[in-house]
């Protein structure tokens, strides 16, 4: 995938149905390796500030009519704490056009389902079968469920003025500021 000005790192890569990706927090700190190449590096970025940039493609075949095929998110203010931190989401700066914005994510720390560190009254990791930097489990989930058949809790995202899509793919990228 070329992206205006290169340089940049995948650290999420999805593709397939095969795994349960719904795993704790030591298999989310270590990372995440799969035969097909799917992968989550895992590992603590280097201190320092980065930009973030994800792309995902929708299920057409079960989404709204109105809803396009792919979806990007750029944010050029990212960073990820260490453990000790739980590993706390920084992140802002908003590329125009990019679908879900997520910059109330920002100040997040990462919630598994043994780790729960999320505003919601239960663990989100749980609830939408899926670890992320959850606030109130919403907006988006790139760990989450490959086309599952309850949406809410399907690997995807919550587009403003269309709803929740599900997705076949999600990578996600940084680089260096
Ligand atoms: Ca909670």
């Amino acid at each position: 995938m070329e992206i205006e000005g290169g340089g940049w790192t995948v650290i999420l890569y999805r593709t397939t149905s095969q795994y349960n990706w719904n795993v704790g927090w030591n298999q989310y700190k270590n990372g995440i390796v799969e035969t097909t190449g799917d992968f989550y590096l895992g590992k603590e970025l280097d201190s320092g500030q980065y930009e973030l940039y994800f792309r995902t493609q929708i299920d057409v075949a079960n989404s709204p009519a109105n809803a396009d095929n792919t979806y990007f998110g750029w944010h050029g203010n990212f960073h990820v704490a260490n453990e000790a931190d739980y590993y706390r989401l920084t992140v802002g700066d908003i590329k125009p056009g990019s679908q879900p914005q997520i910059n109330d994510l920002n100040g997040m720390q990462f919630t598994t389902t043994d780790m729960e560190r999320d505003n919601y009254h239960h663990n989100c990791a749980t609830f939408k079968l899926s670890a992320f930097w959850w606030n109130g489990c919403g907006r988006i989930q790139p760990f989450g469920v490959y086309l599952h058949s309850d949406s809410q809790k399907c690997m995807g995202i919550n587009v403003s003025g269309v709803g929740r899509l599900c997705t076949l793919n999600f990578q996600m990228l940084v680089r260096r500021k």
